[in-house]
Formats: C-alpha cells, structure tokens, sequence
C-alpha cells in the first residue's frame, strides 16, 4: 500500500491516513445526520419547534469519544516520530549547507558535492548549517523535514531503500529564489558510492576559481553568463567602469582585484547602482586568500 523509499514512510504515512481516515468518516456523517435533521424536522414535519436540554448519555460519549480518538492520533504521531529522533551510532554523517539559494552536502573526507549522493540501505545523518538565514531541508519522498536555522545545529536521518532519484526542496520561505533552492538525493548501491565517495579527483579538472563560486554558491545570485539574477553577472565585469552606491553617494570604480576583495569581505559598503543592499554575506570567514585569488582569477576569464 505505501511506497518503501526510506524507512520512514509507513509511520507517517500510517499516521497521514488514521488522520484521513477519520476525517473523511466525521464528514461523512456528521453531513448525512445534518440533511437528515433537516428533512425530519422541517416546519411542514414539525411544526412545532422541539426543545431539548441536556442528555448525560450523548455528552459523556461525544466526551471520551473525541479523547480517545485524539489520543490514537497522538500514538501513532509519537510512535513514528520517536525513531526520526534517534540517530544510529554508525549513521553516514554528511553536513548540509543551506545559503540563499542552494544546498551544499560536505562528507568526512571534504568532499562536497550539491546533490546528496548516499548508498542504498545505509543510515545516514545529516548536520543542517545555515549560512544566512531560515532555511528547511524537505525530502518529500522520504517524509522528513528538518528547519535550518542558523547559530544551532539541527540534524536528521535516514536510510534510503530502493536506488533512485528524489527531489530536495527548501521548506522555509527564504528570499526572492526560494523557489529555485532546489536539488536531488542520488541513492547509488553501495560500491558505487564507494566509487563516488573516493573519487575527490572530478573536481580537479575545473577551475578553482569556478569550484570556489559553486561550493559558496556565488553563481545562485550571479550567473557566469551575462543574465541579471539578484547581482551582477560576472560576465564581462572585469575591468568594467561601474557606478556604486557608497553610503549614499555615487561614485565611479573600476571593477579590479581591490573592489573585488572587498566586496567579498564588506559586500553592502559599495553596491553596484540598480542593485539591492543587505542581500549579500560577508565572506570573510569563508572563504580563504586562495580562494579570493582563484575568484578573481576565473572572473577575469569570463569576458
Ligand atoms: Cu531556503
């Protein structure tokens, strides 16, 4: 009856159609007993009105009736709930990074990849880091969603079963492309996660500077291609005269390795004009001078 993607979807499912269930019954009925009264006791029928006052009999049943049944709910809620919050010792850890807008999964060996790639029928924990604001990492197929909430760590777990591919998607409104904060778990067989995981070489054939743009996710905010997003393309930007809003003065710079660097480390002190303020992280404690350097390197390759 339920689909077997991770092991937890026949809890919540199960609780999803108790809930359903009993919905669909109390609809059900209490409409069948409301066009019933209506017939019945319609002015031709009844002329007279009929008034009643109290039954001890039918207030202590709709009493414990209602208690129980929220009490049903509430067991099965718990008892699929309880084992999301019990993450095994030998769990995969794998830390998620949520920014405005895109996920970055790192593995213990530094690795980090923007799908989340796991074995088949292996546990696997997720750290959830937020680098900005309100995130929340949701799996749909798997049933579980998890806030990512910066300054604290929230985590959760899973173990996928079948090999396939599921959609990721951010649960927690968080700015002008929240909706294409998107990606997708890859569930390989186990040797071929072995294969992916050991192989931290793909990465070395791109650009450190590209490498550095994708894994802090600049390229959600700035396309390589000359397309508006939230700031400016990187396309053709170097050594480009621009008009910045400074305080609020304009002035003219030249886009070069100095206001580069120091729009990664101050990045709201001298915005390009026609672009919004407060939208940008300071980067300084994330990035490293390498990193910095690569940027500017593969900046001026994008003409
Ligand atoms: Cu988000």
């Amino acid at each position: 009856m339920f689909s077997n993607a991770s092991n937890f979807v026949q809890g919540v499912d199960l609780t999803f159609a108790i809930i359903l269930g009993a919905s669909v019954f109390f609809l059900v009925t209490i409409t069948a007993v409301m066009i019933w009264f209506v017939i019945r006791y319609n002015r031709k029928r009844n002329p007279v009105a009929t008034q009643f006052h109290g039954n001890n009999k039918l207030e202590i049943l709709w009493t414990i009736i209602p208690t129980l049944l929220v009490l049903v709910m509430f067991y099965f809620g718990w008892a699929g709930f309880k084992p999301m919050r019990d993450i095994p010792a030998d769990a995969i850890p794998i830390i998620a990074h949520a920014q405005m807008w895109q996920w970055n999964f790192e593995y213990a060996n530094g690795k980090t990849a923007d799908s989340l790639v796991v074995p088949v029928g292996k546990a696997v924990k997720i750290d959830l880091n937020s680098r900005d604001v309100v995130h929340s990492l949701y799996i749909p197929a798997f049933r579980i969603k998890e806030d990512v909430v910066p300054g604290r760590t929230n985590r959760m777990w899973f173990i996928a079963n079948e090999v396939d591919k599921y959609h990721i998607f951010c649960a927690e409104y968080c700015g002008d492309r929240h909706s294409n904060m998107l990606s997708k778990v890859v569930v390989l067989p186990e040797d071929e996660y072995t294969k992916w995981y050991n192989d931290t070489l793909s990465l070395a054939s791109m650009h450190p500077g590209l490498v550095a743009l994708k894994k802090n996710a600049c390229i959600t905010c700035h396309s390589l291609d000359g397309i508006k997003i939230v700031g400016p393309s990187f396309k053709g930007i170097w050594g480009r005269s621009e008009t910045v809003v400074t305080g609020d003065q304009e002035r003219e710079i030249i886009v070069d390795e100095a206001y580069i660097t120091h729009s990664l480390i101050d990045p709201n002190a001298d915005v390009v004009k026609g672009y919004n303020k407060g939208l940008m992280i300071s980067y300084k404690e994330i990035l490293s001078e390498q990193d910095i350097k690569d940027i500017i390197e593969y900046i001026k390759t994008l003409k």
